[in-house]
């Protein structure tokens, strides 16, 4: 397998559920910032032009974070990265709907790229100010929601976890956010989980 990558970007979480998985896997980063998810050599690979993708041994392409992670923990299930139990199997896709459907596009997306919703150069600081607002509603969402001390799921550990922990480090980072208690400790348990930290090192390179 082979997960193509921006460093920073939401694909860190499906960096972090392939260093759980533990097989062997290989990476290519294509950065989102100098525009590489745009040249032709990517496009061949992902037309949707974003990162995550991930290569399948097959040669196959699946793209979509919640569908990659789903994909990922059906396919390596000694992992125990999603619940056997049909109901928790239904949450967790659901909390991962929620963060990379809207959390990610609606507040963060809004911030890191205002340029994708303003009207011109000069509504940029109302569209970024507006995705503040609406990330401090849907971390309260998620703190509210927040089951499993300190995992989303009372059901434990999941890929949603992974999912999360791509939103809380852009709260903390490029969003400046302060985050509430639980939010915060799922933060601190995820950094001190070895498969994150490989896959932040490797980030990091
Ligand atoms: N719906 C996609 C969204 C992925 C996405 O927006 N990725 C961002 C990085 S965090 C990206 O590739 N942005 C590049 C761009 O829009 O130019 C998913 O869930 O995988």
């Amino acid at each position: 397998m082979k997960l193509f990558y921006s460093p920073g970007a939401c694909s860190i979480g499906i960096h972090v559920i392939l260093e759980e998985i533990g097989k062997p896997f290989e990476t290519q980063v294509v950065s989102t910032r100098d525009g590489s998810n745009k040249k032709p050599e990517y496009l061949a690979i992902n037309p949707k032009a974003k990162v995550p993708a991930l290569l399948r041994d097959d040669g196959t392409v699946l793209t979509e974070f919640p569908v990659i992670a789903w994909w990922l923990a059906k396919a390596h299930p000694m992992s125990n990265l999603i619940s056997v139990q049909f109901e928790a199997e239904a949450r967790t896709l659901e909390w991962m709907d929620y963060l990379c459907g809207t959390v990610h596009p609606q507040a963060f997306t809004r911030q890191f790229r205002p340029g994708n919703f303003a009207k011109d150069a000069e509504d940029e600081p109302r569209v970024i100010a507006q995705g503040k607002s609406l990330a401090e509603g849907y971390l309260g969402v998620i703190e509210t929601g927040i089951a499993g001390q300190p995992w989303l799921l009372s059901s434990g550990y999941s890929v949603a976890d992974a999912a999360l922990f791509f939103i809380t480090g852009w709260a903390l980072g490029r969003g400046g956010m302060t985050l509430p208690p639980k939010l915060a400790a799922h933060h601190a348990a995820m950094l001190a989980r070895p498969a994150v930290q490989r896959a932040l090192k490797r980030e990091a390179n």
